[in-house]
């Protein structure tokens, strides 16, 4: 591949210059390189960048449209114009040390006035990725399709009430699984777009999720006769855009997903502002996906405490993130997953380097939480609490109950004869908050 001229000639690779250093453009946490456990940080983080958000986000708004100008942005032939703006992205991805990316279909090529002739537009860019991909070693962590801009998805794509959207969908996600399977992709991506409804008035609500779980059955079939390797992950987030969404959380995503037979095909995508949306922690949608043996990957970000919809802001709050790492941690990693920055710049910053600030945030916090969790795994205080807390279910007529070896009867006779009324004890959260802040307090 050619040279291409820089992008963003005034900004080196980003480097680790370690915490105290005055450098803006510098990681303080992030150590790509530094070798933790057998393996670089880079293979423990797996960061990845949000093509729609790093390089189609213009700061558009409901009161006005874009402020973003970004000087690639040149030209007339909107396909010209993508293999330029893809040279920038992969420029990017380079100097962030990020070694994952991913993508909707139309982020990256236009569409076309055919299904057809958005398909060949999409090729041209998939070659053009792919050799980015060679050039740079920076691999896909997952593809997706953008089921909701256009105005033939209003009323949903597979929940649509005319079956002619549905084929229309099902066509476009063929493709976006075949360019996601050339680019080696880990993973495939379902997020719910507008499978939802407004109101119940023009809903028939159960055609609606059959219609879904056909969907993605059709999805899992067809991946099985392409022998497509990547993990299929559902993406759940309560509102927005439509009022119900289908997807509401991880435990309504289990239960649709069981509900429908199609739980070992599926593991989530958990992004923070959708946890939050639905009233939950980051940590508490992580812990529900693990406890199904079904987390996957995490679409990184925050959302704002006092605005309810999806805010896609970079997340520095390390003591939300390090709760967050220490159950993906305890659950054993992503495995195949990532953390992949779906956090978009605010309107007002408009220049190219605000895009290294915003990542460079996000990375150094995450890289901080990661390095925090486990000096709180490795102590062990904390492990040790919560298993002492239920230490009565490990032997005896606990362990009994646990292994269901029990019933009321036995029960009722125990507590009668020989336990009498049990001896309350303290859940001391108090306490446990208090050495988490003294854990993030001394820091890494
Ligand atoms: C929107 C979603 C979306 C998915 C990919 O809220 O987060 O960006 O991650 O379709
Ligand atoms: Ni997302
Ligand atoms: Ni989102």
């Amino acid at each position: 591949m050619k040279k291409a001229k820089a992008h963003f000639p005034k900004i080196r690779p980003i480097a680790y210059e370690g915490p105290k250093s005055a450098n803006a453009l510098s990681f303080k946490h992030y150590n790509p390189d530094e070798v933790i456990d057998g393996k670089t940080t880079t293979a423990h983080l797996r960061f990845s960048i949000a093509y729609w958000h790093a390089f189609r986000g213009v700061g558009s708004d409901p009161f006005g449209p874009g402020t973003i100008v970004r000087p690639w942005e040149k030209g007339t032939d909107a396909v010209s114009i993508a293999r330029i703006r893809m040279d920038a992205a992969f420029e990017f991805f380079q100097k962030i040390r990020a070694p994952f990316w991913c993508f909707h279909d139309r982020d990256i090529a236009p569409e076309g006035r055919t299904l057809a002739q958005s398909n060949r537009n999409l090729d041209r860019l998939v070659d053009h990725a792919k050799d980015h991909q060679k050039a740079t070693g920076v691999k896909l962590l997952w593809g997706t399709a953008n089921l909701f801009s256009n105005r033939r998805y209003m009323c949903g794509a597979s929940t649509n009430p005319d079956a002619h959207v549905f084929a229309y969908a099902a066509a476009q996600v063929k493709k976006a699984l075949d360019v996601t399977q050339q680019l080696g992709g880990e993973n495939y991506v379902f997020w719910g777009g507008r499978e939802g409804y407004e109101t119940l008035l023009n809903t028939n609500l159960r055609r609606e999720q059959d219609h879904l779980a056909a969907f993605l059955h059709m999805a899992v079939d067809y991946a099985k006769s392409i022998s497509f390797k990547g993990q299929f992950l559902i993406e759940p987030k309560p509102k927005e855009p439509t009022k119900h969404q289908y997807d509401f959380d991880v435990a309504s995503g289990i239960a649709f997903l069981r509900t429908y037979g199609l739980e070992k095909h599926f593991k989530f995508n958990i992004e923070t502002n959708h946890a939050t949306l639905a009233g939950h922690t980051f940590a508490h949608e992580i812990e529900v996906a693990a406890a199904a043996g079904m987390l996957g990957s995490i679409d990184a970000n925050a959302g704002d405490e006092l605005l309810g919809w999806d805010t896609d802001q970079f997340n520095t709050n390390v003591r939300e993130l390090t709760l967050a790492m220490i159950s993906i941690l305890r659950a054993g990693g992503l495995g195949s997953g990532g953390l992949n920055f779906d956090a978009k710049l605010r309107r007002p910053s408009i220049d190219p380097e605000d895009l290294f600030h915003a990542h460079i945030g996000g990375m150094d916090a995450y890289a901080l939480a990661f390095k925090l969790a486990r000096r709180i795994l490795a102590d062990g205080k904390l492990e040790q609490f919560v298993a002492n807390r239920y230490a009565s279910y490990d032997a005896g007529y606990g362990r009994d109950i646990a292994q269901r070896r029990l019933g009321f009867r036995e029960l009722n006779k125990l507590v009668l004869t020989k336990l009498g009324e049990p001896k309350p004890c303290s859940g001391r959260q108090e306490y446990l908050e208090n050495l988490l802040a003294q854990y993030l307090a001394n820091g890494a």
